[in-house]
């Protein structure tokens, strides 16, 4: 009986031992810093004058950019897409065709792919 009572308090000393040498490790683990940018990043307003044809749809749909940018869109699908805008427009973009026009006037312009008019795009240009 005593020898049971022994090597119970042994076990329960061992517990506190794990525990002790434990506890300072969790608490001294470093906690992670949140992201300061997680959640709170605007997307909205789209910067830039890059424009990505994608998964049919121009990305980002709509850019602003300023007066003299020259902007340029690149598809990335596999099929072919256009850029076309009321007076001008790309002709037939492969995959991994660019294509580039620069915009000297302010103005809203919307434009589409003829391939695919549901995919509409608009370049605020100020
Ligand atoms: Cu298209």
């Amino acid at each position: 009986m005593k020898r049971l009572v022994l090597s119970t308090s042994l076990i329960v000393l061992l517990a506190l031992a794990l525990v002790a040498c434990a506890a300072p490790m969790a608490t001294a683990t470093p906690t992670p810093a949140a992201s300061p940018t997680a959640g709170s990043t605007p997307t909205a307003a789209a910067s830039g004058d890059q424009v990505t044809i994608s998964g049919y749809a121009f990305d980002p749909a709509t850019l602003t950019v300023a007066v003299g940018t020259t902007v340029t869109w690149t598809n990335v699908d596999t099929v072919a897409h256009t850029v076309v805008f009321d007076g001008f427009q790309s002709g037939s973009l492969a995959k991994g065709a660019t294509y580039s026009h620069k915009f000297d006037t302010a103005g809203t312009y919307a434009y589409v792919c003829s391939v695919h008019p549901s995919m509409k795009g608009t370049l605020i240009v100020k």
